[in-house]
């Protein structure tokens, strides 16, 4: 077998090749089990609804089920660990730039107001008592 260095590497299946640090993983680990309502170690789409209930997230129509046309690699109607690594790291970018187009007079925080126009743009309509709501997590 390979010399692979043998860190605290937990999983056998060691699938995730991004890099990730241990803060990282950890607080990634920390998510997953919130999204996991179950705790059954994946999370469905029964999982996710209810998480975003619980998280008082506002819920766009189709949107989970896309995460999990796209993100559900091996299709077996869940989310592992792995997989959801691998969402997370694609969608930092992407929220990073999504940030930035919220934030319209680009002041590094994102207001109510803010939140309520980018929601609009997906066609979604919320109250600007959510949009604050969403603010204080
Ligand atoms: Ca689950
Ligand atoms: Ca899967």
């Amino acid at each position: 077998m390979a010399s692979n260095a043998k860190q605290d590497v937990q999983s056998d299946e060691a699938e995730v090749e991004e890099q990730i640090s241990p803060e990282e993983e950890r607080a990634l680990h920390e998510l997953f089990e919130k999204l996991d309502m179950n705790a059954d170690g994946k999370i469905d789409l029964s999982d996710l609804t209810k998480a975003m209930e619980t998280m008082q997230l506002p819920q766009v129509p189709g949107h989970a089920q896309e995460f999990f046309r796209k993100y559900d690699k091996d299709a077996d109607g869940q989310i592992d660990f792995p997989e959801f690594v691998k969402y997370v790291k694609e969608h930092e970018k992407d929220l990073r730039s999504y940030f930035t187009k919220i934030d319209t007079n680009s002041d590094g925080t994102i207001d109510a107001g803010e939140i309520v126009e980018s929601f609009k743009k997906m066609g979604v309509h919320i109250e600007k008592g959510e949009a604050q709501k969403l603010l204080k997590r």
